[in-house]
């Protein structure tokens, strides 16, 4: 049968060694098109194990080259730098209002919390501030607002309800709130451990479609695949649908051995005008890869083919 997710026959598209500085993986990448192009900001750890943010640019979405510089490295200096002391992770971008939000995990003594900054040109980045306390991952922020205010999918860790998707509002980026929880994992499923949001969700007619990481505990350690859920167009909150089966699973060499092993995990996808998607995964925390589906599917899996949202 044919994989619901295509991949790309020459993945791995980034590795360490398409970067012109010092760094021993490249994977987590954010995507958005930008001024025509596809703009990536992926996560590398430095040899000393703490990660910054790079940038690479691609005209077709599948050829990226990395800038010479990285783009995001942990603030020396002012209020993030107490919070990003131990590194900046797994970049999310979201197109709002003709700006770019970045958020990102800031990793410090303190715990992990999420920062939010934003660029207009991809050139300068203001830090806008942190916006989550500790311990929060994942945050991704809807590219609309609903009833005048913004949206996002957090993800808290939690024992007593294992790391669970929710959703926060705000009116102004800054003040989070209202906050529910919208999915959380099913015992004795591919995704029962933890899951979290991935992709900046992607309109499509039928709902919001958020793609997104869960993980499984085995013997040999933990598998981390890739499952998609559906949310209501004007109530977010409301899930349509979550799909019963992952989407993507580790398989190939460099998804099943890396940095760490058994891992695909996405912070990025483009819908394309042609009904498919883009989606990017750092594979084994180690190379960048992509592969593609149509929107259609994945949309079909949420609501035909459904598991309990909560
Ligand atoms: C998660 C995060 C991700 C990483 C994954 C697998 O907890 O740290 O950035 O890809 O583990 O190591």
């Amino acid at each position: 049968m044919e994989p619901i997710v295509k991949r790309y026959e020459k993945n791995p598209i980034l590795t360490k060694d398409d970067v012109p500085y010092a760094v021993e993986t490249v994977h987590n990448a954010g995507v958005v098109k930008y001024g025509g192009k596809y703009v990536m900001l992926f996560r590398s750890h430095r040899r000393n194990g703490r990660s910054i943010i790079g940038l690479a640019e691609s005209d077709n979405g599948f050829d990226f080259t990395v800038r010479p510089e990285p783009f995001l490295v942990p603030a020396t200096a002012g209020p993030f730098a107490e919070y990003e002391e131990f590194g900046v992770e797994d970049c999310r971008i979201c197109e709002i209002d003709g700006e770019y939000l970045l958020t990102y995990s800031a990793y410090s003594r303190h715990g992990v919390r999420i920062g939010l900054a934003r660029t207009r040109d991809f050139d300068s980045i203001e830090r806008v501030a942190l916006i989550t306390q500790a311990d929060l991952r994942n945050v991704v922020i809807f590219p609309q607002k609903f009833d005048g205010r913004y949206a996002r999918l957090d993800r808290p860790h939690s024992e007593i309800s294992p790391w669970a998707m929710w959703i926060s509002y705000s009116p102004d980026l800054v003040h989070w709130g209202d906050s529910r929880v919208v999915i959380k994992p099913v015992q004795y499923h591919w995704d029962e451990m933890k899951i979290g949001p991935g992709a900046t969700p992607i309109k499509t007619p039928q709902g919001w479609l958020n793609i997104y990481h869960g993980v499984f505990p085995t013997m040999d350690g933990s598998v981390y695949r890739l499952g998609v859920a559906l949310h209501d167009l004007n109530d977010p909150a409301k899930v349509l649908g979550v799909g019963d089966e992952w989407i993507l699973q580790p398989e190939d060499p460099w998804e099943r051995t890396g940095y760490v092993r058994n891992v695909v995990f996405t912070c990025g996808a483009i819908p394309e005008d042609d009904g498919t998607v883009k989606i990017y995964w750092g594979a084994a925390d180690t190379v960048m890869c992509v592969g593609t589906a149509r929107i259609e599917e994945l949309v079909r899996l949420c609501l035909d083919n459904a598991r309990p949202a909560v």
